[in-house]
């Protein structure tokens, strides 16, 4: 085929709604974007494991600290599935892991927020997996194959650390007042940065409107934070919060939550490394990287001798 004969069958496929698949072919930037968004998704996955980490030791009950190591491998387990399929678009995981260790490849900035108390990690399951649900229920019909197919089997897993998050977030509300206030000042911190999770607005937004024409993004950064608040927004009412936003009203119209206005200064500050942890956050990450290099080496050394026994018996 010709070039453009490449570009009107890869054209077509995105039109009629089929998946792109890795041997498919595709324009050098659609790629660019799916690996990019990709890797960013994997390291969030990963990254995000610290925060929570941070409490295993000191979580209230057996069962709670069950719950949480359940969630935390979850999400190291999404990483993985996520470096697996962005693979497949032609980079090497070793690659993408030093573009993370370099500053080249972002992750979610909500990772770099501190958890300061038990109901940060409610607050963690309720919003922080909330938000990202929203956004991968979308995902689950982004036009990669490989993405879309890891964002099916994540989005199983994240609705139960939503519901975790939840739980944790009620109980405490039903608890004594010094429980019900952690819970409150809990959801004072997480709430605007997890409203930041889905990127900048729409008119600042330099990838969504390509990105969504080659339906990698199924909706735009400002449609999927109104879904997120609108569910949200109920969901606190019931057990007792109250959204730390002076300006929040209901639009008897347009039947939808209304906001003040977000602190972008805010979150470009923390995408740009100047949070409270994200100096921690790469350090520990390159810490443990560089101590785990023995075991990387272990197992290529173990699966390069099985490969040679392999070889040697089929002869
Ligand atoms: N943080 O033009 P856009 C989770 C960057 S998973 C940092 O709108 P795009 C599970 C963006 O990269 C959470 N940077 O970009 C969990 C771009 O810069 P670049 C992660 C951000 O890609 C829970 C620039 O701003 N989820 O939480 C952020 O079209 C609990 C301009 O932005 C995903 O990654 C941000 N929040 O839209 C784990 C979902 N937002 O790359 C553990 C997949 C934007 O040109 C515990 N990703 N930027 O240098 C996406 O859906 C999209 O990439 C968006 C951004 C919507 C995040």
């Amino acid at each position: 085929m010709t070039e453009e004969e490449k570009l009107k069958r890869f054209n077509a496929l995105i039109e009629q709604d089929e998946k792109i698949e890795p041997k498919d072919w595709m324009p050098e930037a659609y790629r660019k974007t799916v690996l990019r968004q990709m890797t960013q998704h994997a390291h969030s996955e990963v990254i995000g494991m610290q925060p929570e980490g941070n409490w295993v030791l000191r979580a209230p009950t057996l069962r709670a600290k069950k719950i949480l190591l359940a969630k935390i491998q979850d999400e190291g387990g999404h990483g993985l599935y996520l470096y697996s399929a962005a693979e497949t678009l032609g980079m090497d995981r070793s690659e993408m892991i030093q573009q993370l260790h370099e500053g080249k490849a972002k992750y979610s900035h909500i990772f770099n927020y501190p958890t300061l108390n038990w109901a940060d990690i409610g607050a963690i399951g309720w919003l922080v997996d909330g938000a990202a649900i929203v956004n991968q229920v979308s995902l689950q019909r982004t036009s990669y194959g490989p993405y879309s197919r890891a964002m099916v089997r994540i989005c199983k897993e994240e609705s139960f650390h939503q519901r975790q998050g939840y739980e944790i977030m009620a109980t405490m509300m039903n608890g004594t007042a010094a429980q019900k206030e952690m819970a409150q000042d809990a959801m004072n911190r997480w709430w605007w940065p997890s409203l930041m999770m889905f990127g900048p607005s729409d008119k600042d937004s330099w990838h969504t409107q390509e990105s969504m024409q080659w339906k990698i993004k199924r909706a735009s950064n400002d449609d999927l934070r109104q879904k997120f608040i609108d569910k949200t927004v109920d969901q606190a009412y019931v057990i007792g919060l109250t959204v730390p936003d002076k300006d929040l009203k209901f639009n008897e119209t347009s039947k939808h939550w209304e906001i003040g206005a977000i602190n972008w200064d805010e979150f470009w500050n923390v995408v740009k490394g100047n949070g409270l942890c994200n100096h921690k956050r790469m350090a520990h990450h390159i810490k443990y990287h560089n101590e785990g290099q023995w075991v990387r080496q272990a197992v290529l050394a173990y699966s390069e001798k099985i490969n040679a026994m392999q070889s040697a018996t089929s002869l």
